[in-house]
């Protein structure tokens, strides 16, 4: 090792605590299970269960089922999924065919990547949307069981 390699100075530098704070974790220091992307923090269950669960799971988190509103998004929740099926934060349930993000955003004008041919509410009663092979989206009935996303602003 070079003697600058094994300097004080090198080992233990001035700002190292610093470094713990939000700039290199910014959904906690002891969050592993939560990710971070683009001013949010995400959770990949490892757990199935009903998209009614899973929403009220992530309330219990202090969060909501993900809202997938850009291709960044979609992107980055793609290959954390890994084809398998995740719950998100979109349904119709209240109207058929009128789908709605959990949080209010404007579905009409806001990114979507429906597989083709979804969403195509099967037996009539396909109302809650989950991402699955490449990530594209497809929706099922909400009883079924799948993984689920949350997300939450980062933690001040
Ligand atoms: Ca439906
Ligand atoms: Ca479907």
């Amino acid at each position: 090792m070079s003697p600058a390699r094994t300097s004080s100075a090198a080992r233990h530098p001035p700002d190292f605590p610093l470094l713990l704070l939000s700039p290199v974790f910014p959904c906690g220091p002891k969050s592993r299970e939560w990710e971070y992307f683009d001013g949010k923090c995400y959770y990949f269950s490892l757990t199935r269960m009903s998209w009614y669960k899973a929403k009220a799971q992530c309330e219990e988190m202090r969060s909501q089922l993900a809202v997938i509103n850009s291709y960044a998004k979609q992107n980055f929740v793609m290959f954390r999924t890994r084809n398998e099926r995740f719950w998100i934060g979109l349904t119709d349930q209240n109207s058929e065919g009128e789908w709605e993000w959990i949080d209010g955003t404007d579905y009409k004008s806001t990114f979507t990547f429906w597989k083709e041919g979804e969403p195509n509410n099967s037996e009539n009663r396909e109302d809650c949307a989950h991402v699955w092979f490449s990530g594209e989206w497809n929706d099922v009935y909400c009883t079924y069981e799948c993984y689920y996303i949350c997300e939450k602003p980062p933690p001040n």
